[in-house]
């Protein structure tokens, strides 16, 4: 193979234009460009594109992973059909919204009728992600799904509860996502852990960077002993008293179990990493506290077994996608790391 890692990656579809085909690769990246739920700002659905073409700037090299450009990650080509999709139920979901704050409720026969159609839609984009996600997974894969918004990576999540008996996730994200359906979508942005919270195989769920709750999702937290909350204003509190970040890691460490999840939304970033997500709120982890923390997993020995990276919105310039590259750059050596 002429691949030369020390070149500059020669766009080809891939991800950091690795020349690795999905069926020899340890790690398989699944893109999923739907944001048909998303309220606030749309445009996460164009997240995968930009960071497979921001991916081709990124250098391989990791001073903490020795032979990173050599993790065969693979690339399952976008799927067009979902971009086509997108468009048709996410002009439906700017009408719900559009008479929602009409004050119309969503009990209304407009509203529920335009709701049943979307949250088939969602139905549908969960059942692919499971089955592709399965189908790698029982060849061996670790899998990891790109967004797209934070409802996509149900599917894997489910996928992922049929091969394991338990694991634990860690998620990282400026919101809780425990919201009982929001704005009448089931399978919301804002609904992925409440709705993955209902697979018993999942026996931790560790949230780290939370800053933008309802009390709803407390409720949900406090009632849940599997939820550990670690909001951001607290993080930030006992830094100021002078905690270090490595102590606050090694204890996030003790509540996972061996076989973690992550699930990265990247508002769990401070603002300034991701100026055109979907949601974004002011605090956050910097981009090394996060590197950090993933990193903390290899050196308890946890074991990662899938991840997602989701909310990534291109605005004018590439800079959010960077960034999201950077994050799916780490989050790819230290799943190989933890698997060796
Ligand atoms: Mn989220």
């Amino acid at each position: 193979m002429d691949y030369n890692p020390n070149d500059i990656g020669i766009p080809n579809g891939n991800y950091f234009a690795f020349p690795y085909t999905v069926e020899e690769s340890e790690i398989v990246l699944l893109s999923v460009p739907w944001d048909a739920t998303t309220s606030y700002g749309k445009g996460t659905a164009s997240g995968p594109e930009a960071i497979i073409n921001a991916s081709t700037q990124v250098d391989l090299y990791d001073f903490d992973v020795k032979d990173a450009w050599k993790i065969k990650t693979g690339t399952i080509p976008i799927e067009k059909a979902i971009l086509t999709k997108n468009k048709v139920f996410g002009k439906y979901s700017d009408d719900i919204i559009s008479l929602l704050e009409k004050g119309i409720s969503v009990e209304d026969k407009n509203v529920s009728s335009l709701l049943e159609k979307v949250n088939k839609a969602s139905d549908e984009i969960n059942q692919w992600v499971y089955n592709e996600s399965l189908d790698w997974l029982n060849k061996g894969k670790i899998v990891g799904v790109i967004g797209g918004e934070h409802s996509v990576p149900y599917g894997l999540i489910k996928a992922l509860c049929s091969k394991h008996e338990s694991f634990g996730i860690l998620h990282i994200d400026a919101h809780a996502d425990l919201r009982n359906a929001y704005e009448g979508f089931t399978h919301s942005h804002a609904s992925i852990m409440f709705n993955s919270m209902k697979f018993k195989n999942i026996t931790k769920l560790v949230q780290v960077a939370v800053r933008d709750v309802c009390e709803d999702e407390i409720e949900f937290a406090n009632n849940d002993d599997r939820v550990i909350m670690y909001h951001d204003f607290q993080i930030k509190q006992d830094t100021y008293k002078g905690v270090l970040w490595d102590k606050q890691c090694d204890e996030i460490m003790t509540y996972l179990p061996e076989n973690v999840y992550i699930s990265f939304d990247i508002d769990g970033l401070t603002p300034e990493h991701c100026p055109n997500t979907g949601t974004p709120v002011p605090g956050g982890l910097r981009f090394y506290e996060a590197v950090y923390l993933i990193k903390k997993l290899s050196d308890y020995k946890k074991r990662i077994i899938g991840f997602d990276l989701c909310e990534v919105s291109p605005g004018d310039t590439e800079w959010d996608a960077n960034v999201g590259a950077r994050i799916l750059q780490k989050l790819i050596n230290y799943t190989h790391l933890c698997n060796e």
